[in-house]
């Protein structure tokens, strides 16, 4: 089984100085880089959205960023605007290495809906491809790091469980946002999933 590491969101938004900065997001860039070369393969994720996307507070008239509001799909936590398609808040950090990403699978572009997983949307039905992309090319032993740790790390990690892939998240190279306890909320639902969390 090839050892693939996947790097959940590790760009400019989600580090300091960004729309939606993760306390110490920066910090984790370096080991990831270094970490890359004991892996077989290196696949990205990016979330990229749309400026006029629902899950931004600016979009609904009145609404605190980080307040809860209701989807057609579930509850959605209301974000400030972040990783807007094109912009510098979007790329990956300019420190991260890119020259072992085998793909990058981008995330939250469709206007009406959130992608936390890279693998499905909030509404738990819409692929990315990503499961077809790693079982063709067989990469079935995936380690998870990056941004943020209870959100993007989290949901894909469960998601990958689910799938019937064997997962580890490196916990060193994450880092949380940790709103009203879902770091620890994130961790238990991940050991549910039979996650190693290393
Ligand atoms: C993320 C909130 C909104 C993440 C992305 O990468 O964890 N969190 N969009
Ligand atoms: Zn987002």
């Amino acid at each position: 089984m090839a050892k693939t590491l996947i790097v959940v969101d590790l760009q400019v938004d989600f580090c300091p100085g960004g729309k939606l900065a993760v306390a110490g997001g920066d910090e984790i860039v370096a080991p990831i880089n270094a970490m890359m070369d004991d892996f077989e393969h290196v696949v990205l994720t990016q979330d990229w959205h749309p400026a006029d996307h629902a899950s931004f507070a600016d979009n609904h008239p009145g609404a605190m960023p980080f307040s809860l509001t209701q989807m057609p799909y579930g509850p959605q936590v209301l974000w400030p605007a972040h990783c807007v398609i094109g912009t510098e808040g979007a790329n990956f950090h300019p420190e991260l290495r890119l020259d072992r990403a085998e793909a990058v699978i981008r995330k939250g572009f469709r206007k009406h809906i959130d992608s936390y997983s890279a693998f499905f949307e909030n509404d738990y039905s819409t692929p990315t491809g990503l499961t077809g992309y790693l079982r063709e090319r067989e990469m079935e032993d995936l380690y998870f790091v990056g941004l943020a740790h209870d959100f993007c790390v989290a949901w894909s990690a469960v998601d990958a469980a689910r799938q019937g892939f064997r997962v580890s998240v490196i916990e060193a190279a994450t880092c949380a946002i940790d709103l009203n306890g879902s770091r620890e909320i994130a961790r238990e639902n991940m050991r549910q999933a039979g996650i190693s969390l290393l």
